[in-house]
């Protein structure tokens, strides 16, 4: 495969950005070679600077449900371009956003939004200690809220890929405030409970792990970390950036019954423009400037470009709910009979092939895959025009653009990969 531009690109950006990218994991240092710079996008596939084509399983990491270049939202996004692109006042594009989400989503009754995931778990946080008047946080171990100070602490994603312990330049004074404990090990919840309770402000989980490769939680696990929250007065964050409106309209807590507290969202909220949102209970949500005391503020947040972009990603979601079945079984294909030597995690259309047997429920059985194998797989698949996630720590996602002929392509690349 000719990747000469790509290779040229990477020459020059690693002169003028650290490790030649904006975010660490696309850097390919998961897995070695040069990373494909992207010229385009189409439906399911995207296109190199070379004019190489891919099936692409990473959708942005999560936000294109649809794939690349819905029509519903370039439309919405080229209308509003006449209008203006950003006004620092509040519009009624955003109540309109907010009104989708909480409709959509079962425990969110007020909603803020704002730019990252990075920014809405900071702030669902510090609202959290805000309202409790606690101050630690407790996390669960290769689980990923962002790049926060206090949150870098054994932290999954690119933090995972690069096996780097935890972040050099965050205070020892803010990892101090959280307390990361295995995923799925309600005992260990229940143990830490009892000694520091009254000092926890909230327990933060993606509710389906896609930061450690993908983690399902282990059966009561949710249920668990909301009786356990409930009784000692401490607040349950549901980081559902990946998985709100990707595996039901109402994210994790729909799928799994459980209603917490608060709840971050981002990428398909703004239809592949940036932002994210925090939102949850009234009583809590009131707590935030200007109607409380909990600060936080942005100059961008409610840009109308990304706002009108949410807004047509969340109608085109309510007005086509088969959506959900069709990515189910479109993943379920994908994942199906994985060959001798690897074991899939799936939920919905979130899925990571691991290189071990397995199973895998939690960070320290994540690490035990074999990523020089996995690093094999990804550039067998990269050279057959198949594009994963460039690390054995990170999901891929099936938008509802991939046709049966993309997936019967990828389980034939796949099946042709023999482990060596
Ligand atoms: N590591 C992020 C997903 N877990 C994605 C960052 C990127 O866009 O490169």
């Amino acid at each position: 495969m000719n990747v000469a531009q790509s290779e040229a690109l990477f020459d020059r950006a690693k002169r003028v950005t650290p490790g030649g990218v904006n975010s660490p994991v696309r850097a390919f240092r998961g897995v070695g070679g040069t990373p494909r710079f992207i010229l385009r996008g189409e439906g399911s596939h995207f296109f190199d600077v070379d004019n190489n084509e891919y099936i692409d399983y990473i959708g942005s990491w999560g936000p294109l449900l649809f794939g690349h270049r819905p029509k519903a939202v370039l439309d919405a996004i080229t209308a509003v371009l006449e209008l203006g692109t950003s006004f620092g006042a509040p519009t009624g594009r955003e109540v309109e956003l907010a009104q989708l989400i909480i409709d959509a989503v079962p425990s969110i009754e007020m909603v803020r939004l704002v730019n990252s995931g990075t920014e809405a778990c900071m702030s669902a946080i510090r609202l959290a200690r805000g309202f409790t008047g606690r101050d630690l946080t407790v996390k669960f171990d290769g689980c990923y809220h962002g790049h926060v100070d206090s949150l870098l602490v054994k932290a999954g994603s690119g933090v995972a890929t690069l096996s780097l312990p935890d972040s050099v330049g965050v205070p020892k004074a803010f990892s101090d405030t959280t307390i990361a404990l295995p995923l799925n090990d309600l005992d260990v919840v229940e143990s830490i409970f009892k000694q520091r309770g009254n000092q926890i402000a909230s327990v933060i989980v993606e509710p389906v792990v896609g930061n450690m490769g993908c983690i399902p939680p282990a059966p009561g696990f949710l249920e668990g970390l909301r009786r356990i929250t409930e009784q000692y007065g401490a607040l349950l964050i549901f980081d559902e950036v990946m998985t709100g409106f990707r595996l039901a309209r109402g994210g994790a807590q729909q799928m799994f019954h459980i209603k917490p507290d608060l709840t971050t969202l981002g990428k398909i909220i703004g239809g592949g423009l940036p932002i994210a949102a925090y939102g949850g209970r009234a009583d809590v949500m009131s707590k935030v400037a200007p109607s409380g005391p909990v600060y936080q503020a942005g100059t961008l947040s409610g840009n109308p470009l990304a706002v009108s972009a949410g807004i047509a990603m969340l109608r085109h979601i309510e007005d086509h709910p088969e959506t959900y079945d069709i990515l189910e079984q479109r993943t379920a294909a994908l994942t199906a009979n994985p060959p001798a030597g690897m074991i899939v995690n799936r939920v919905g259309s979130m899925a990571t092939f691991f290189f071990q047997a397995g199973p895998v429920r939690n960070a320290d059985d994540a690490r035990r895959s074999d990523t020089s194998m996995f690093a094999k797989f990804f550039h067998h698949l990269l050279e057959r025009n198949v594009y994963f996630p460039p690390s054995q720590y990170e999901a891929l996602f099936v938008s509802a653009a991939h046709s049966a002929a993309d997936i019967d392509h990828t389980v034939q690349a796949i099946r042709d990969f023999s482990i060596q």
